[in-house]
């Protein structure tokens, strides 16, 4: 088969701006009080960065006669080399959305019954400020939590900062890479981090677990990717779907789920034994070494092969493979990677196997990044903060500085470290994100005070005493994006048309927020092009010549050891740690070992979820031009196994799972691609919020039936494909 490649990549793209000019032309009735701007003639083409995910690719906004026309990515930008994803073409579709919040809302009756009041932007704050102050007098400001996902947050993690909590926290990191950045850690010293250090064009032998790029669009790697396919890299696949990414493998392995850890350690096994390792590298910056070999030598394919069902001929031949492409192989660290509860483990596995491939800092494996260093603001210094709740008594010995968020949620139910009374949530919808929806409401309930910003009436606002309406990415100013990656550069965000309505910036509402607390000095500049002119200047640039370029690079720096790059193992020993001491000494395995997880019972399948190339978890759902491409989510599901159920493609069902939660009808899709034990569904879809008309219940939502999650001792992660369901017949 040859599906993605960058023909097909290009040809999604181009249906999206076909549809972007389509519907820009039938906006005129949608956005009535654009019309009363007095709009420039002629074309304009105005650099920005997308945030149709939270990649940051550099775009350039065609606007003509004043109306939005189409995004195409920056040539300039080293993260979209002039193309953006199809999600990013269809970011225009964020701007016309019909169901886009337009002033700020207070809620009327009963938390979640979806009955607003529409009132000024004042009196929203002031609400807020006398709530905030109660909760500061009576608790404390640590009472106050702040859930922030993407680049947006920052003045409001500035805002909380001076209001003096601690809490802050987003479930982009333990309901997704934090098990990764844990593992990486303890091995080399060092995270994969965002944008992943991975050098997937380079590579000539690309094992992906789990990880189905090409579905999973991140810009970047899916074109790198495709170039890697081009030059006829060895691809390995181990997926329990046939993904996209299997499509152009050598090696598809469909792993019986859950059992990945088996597959990591025998080949670890076969490549230690067979002493296939890159033995100079290792020798040089490895630590324990031999105590690894010893512990791992004993996990043989013919092991695996029961515990995974992956043919132990193909276990030892994929393990040469990666061998004789060593050091450009590259073992995906994967992204989203909470799946079982012992994912940082698993992704320690990951990392020691790269390590005996040598390919940690390896041209072909993972780069060494950069980032353009740009002073941050001066900001006078904030009050002294008490500790986090999120990890009470250490009890995960590697949790980090990113705050796991259940156990921010846990303390709001328990009170306990300390009580947690407000929380304040931007760009996150944390009912679809969190693990088991339940607990999240019950943890609301026993709030103070709950503000939403979102741009959409989200399932989340739905829950909130005051939603306050954020203008869109194409309308506003944000922090500057200076990524670690190959270069160095920066990129600017800047408004390229008008908010519609009274939508306003996330910076202009933290600063007039702060002037209602009595905290307006910590936001000493006028607005935020002062902010931006000030970062800038320190670094020796010019806004002026941002606004214009879009991207600025850096001074270059090799990134490779080959090359001359330096590379420091943060770990105790200096070294890549084999064998982990700081594992042992928190009484964990200091060499990853397999657990064995519960399989589902007689007629239950596990849920497994994903993405789909044109949706951003469940924030896209609403955008038309998006919805256009994947109107709703079917639920996959093996051929044979639909035919004993008599089901068949297009056939609407229900799905029930372990503990009796009911989703909503969701379509089949019979296929060959999945294996017989497992379901598979979009993740984002089945939305419960009455106001976001567009998704109103369409598909089904997994986010629902994630009732059960496993936690990671390490690192507190939520693992989440541990829930079975089973299939409703009667719709
Ligand atoms: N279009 C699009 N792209 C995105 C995003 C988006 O919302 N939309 N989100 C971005 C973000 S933040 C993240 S974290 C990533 C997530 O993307 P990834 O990190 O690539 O993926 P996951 O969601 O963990 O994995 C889903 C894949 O894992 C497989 N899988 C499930 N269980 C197992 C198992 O036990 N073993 C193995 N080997 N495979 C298994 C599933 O069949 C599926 O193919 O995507 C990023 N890219
Ligand atoms: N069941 C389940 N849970 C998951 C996952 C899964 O696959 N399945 N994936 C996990 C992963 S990998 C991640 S990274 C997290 C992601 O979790 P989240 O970061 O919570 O992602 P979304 O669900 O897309 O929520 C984004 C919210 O931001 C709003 N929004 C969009 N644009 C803007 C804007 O410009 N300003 C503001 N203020 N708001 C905006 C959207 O309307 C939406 O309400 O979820 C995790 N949780
Ligand atoms: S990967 Fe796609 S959606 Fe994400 S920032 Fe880049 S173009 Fe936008
Ligand atoms: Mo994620």
């Amino acid at each position: 088969m040859n599906s993605i490649s960058r023909r097909r990549f290009l040809k999604i793209s181009g249906a999206t701006v076909v549809t972007a000019a389509a519907l820009a032309g039938a906006s005129k009735t949608v956005v009535k009080a654009a019309e009363s701007y007095s709009k420039p003639k002629g074309l304009q083409i105005i650099p920005s960065y997308c945030d149709l995910c939270f990649w940051k690719c550099g775009l350039l906004a065609y606007v003509k006669d004043g109306e939005l026309w189409k995004l195409e990515g920056n040539p300039k930008d080293p993260l979209s080399n002039g193309r953006l994803c199809p999600r990013g073409t269809g970011g225009i579709g964020a701007y016309f959305d019909k169901d886009r919040l337009k002033s700020p809302l207070i809620r009327k009756n009963l938390r979640g019954e979806e009955k607003w009041i529409e009132v000024t932007w004042d009196e929203a704050f002031n609400y807020i400020a006398d709530k905030m102050n109660k909760i500061k007098g009576q608790y404390g400001p640590e009472a106050m939590a702040l859930f922030s996902h993407g680049i947006g947050g920052n003045f409001f993690k500035h805002l909380m900062r001076a209001y003096g909590t601690p809490n802050e926290t987003a479930p982009s990191f333990a309901q997704c890479r934090g098990p990764r950045e844990v593992g990486f850690e303890l091995t080399f010293g060092d995270i994969v981090g965002s944008p992943e250090r991975t050098d997937i064009e380079n590579a000539k032998c690309i094992v992906l677990i789990g990880s189905h790029l090409g579905e999973n669009m991140h810009n970047t790697q899916v074109q790198e990717f495709s170039r890697a396919v081009e030059k006829h890299a060895s691809i390995i696949v181990v997926d329990p779907r046939f993904s996209v990414a299997a499509s152009k493998a050598k090696y598809y392995l469909p792993i019986k789920p859950g059992t990945d850890m088996a597959l990591l350690l025998a080949w670890m096994s076969v490549i230690v034994n067979e002493k296939l390792y890159d033995v100079e590298y290792v020798n040089k910056h490895g630590f324990g070494f031999e105590k690894f070999a010893s512990e791992v030598s004993h996990y043989t394919p013919e092991w695996a092969y029961v515990e995974t069902g992956i043919d132990p001929d193909i276990i030892r031949e994929t393990a040469r493979e990666m061998a004789r492409y060593k050091p450009a192989t590259l073992v995906h660290p994967g992204r989203h990677v909470t799946w079982y509860g012992d994912d940082a483990q698993r992704s320690r596995a990951i990392a020691l196997l790269n390590a005996l491939l040598g390919s940690w800092g390896r041209k072909g494996g993972f780069y060494i990044p950069y980032s353009f260093s740009i002073p941050k603001y001066p900001y006078p210094p904030y009050p002294e903060e008490k500790e986090t709740v999120h990890n009470p008594d250490n009890k995960y010995p590697f949790a980090t500085g990113e705050q796991i968020s259940t156990g921010i949620r846990e303390a709001t139910i328990t009170g306990k470290p300390y009580p947690i009374k407000g929380w304040f949530i931007y760009g996150t919808n944390l009912l679809q994100a969190l693990p088991n929806q339940s607990e999240t409401i019950k943890a609301i309930q026993n709030l103070d005070l709950m503000v939403v910003v979102d741009v959409v009436p989200s399932e989340i606002a739905c829950w909130a005493d005051v939603v306050l309406p954020e203008s869109v990415y194409l309308e506003r100013y944000d922090d500057l994006n200076a990524s670690p990656f190959k270069e160095g550069f920066v990129g600017i965000r800047q408004p390229v048309i008008d908010s519609p309505n009274d939508q306003k910036p996330n910076w202009w509402m933290a600063k007039k927020l702060a002037e209602k607390l009595g905290l307006g000095h910590y936001f000493p500049w006028k607005d935020i092009e002062e902010y931006l002119d000030t970062r800038l200047k320190s670094a020796g640039l010019s806004l002026d010549e941002l606004k214009k370029e879009g991207i600025i690079k850096g001074p270059s720096k090799p990134i490779y050891l080959e090359d001359g790059a330096e590379i420091e193992f943060a770990t105790p020993s200096g070294k890549i740690e084999f064998y982990s001491t700081q594992l042992e000494q928190s009484g964990s395995d200091p060499v990853p070992k397999y657990t064995k997880h519960p399989e589902p019972p007689a007629g239950y399948f596990r849920l497994l979820f994903g993405r789909a190339p044109v949706h951003t978890f469940s924030k896209t759902q609403s955008n038309a031009l998006l919805r256009d491409l994947f109107p709703e989510n079917e639920l996959w599901v093996n051929s044979d196994l639909a035919q004993r159920y008599g089901i068949k493609t297009g056939d609407k069902i229900k799905l029930k799972n372990q503990d009796g939660v009911i989703s909503d009808p969701i379509k089949v899709r019979a296929t060959e691609r999945i294996r017989q034990d497992c379901v598979y569904m979009v993740h984002g879809f089945g939305q419960k919020s009455r106001q976001l008309r567009s998704t109103y219940k369409v598909g089904a939502s997994d986010a629902e039936l994630v009732t059960q999650y496993k936690t990671d001792p390490l690192m507190g992660g939520t693992g989440m494909n541990v829930n079975f369901v089973t299939f409703e017949m009667e719709v």
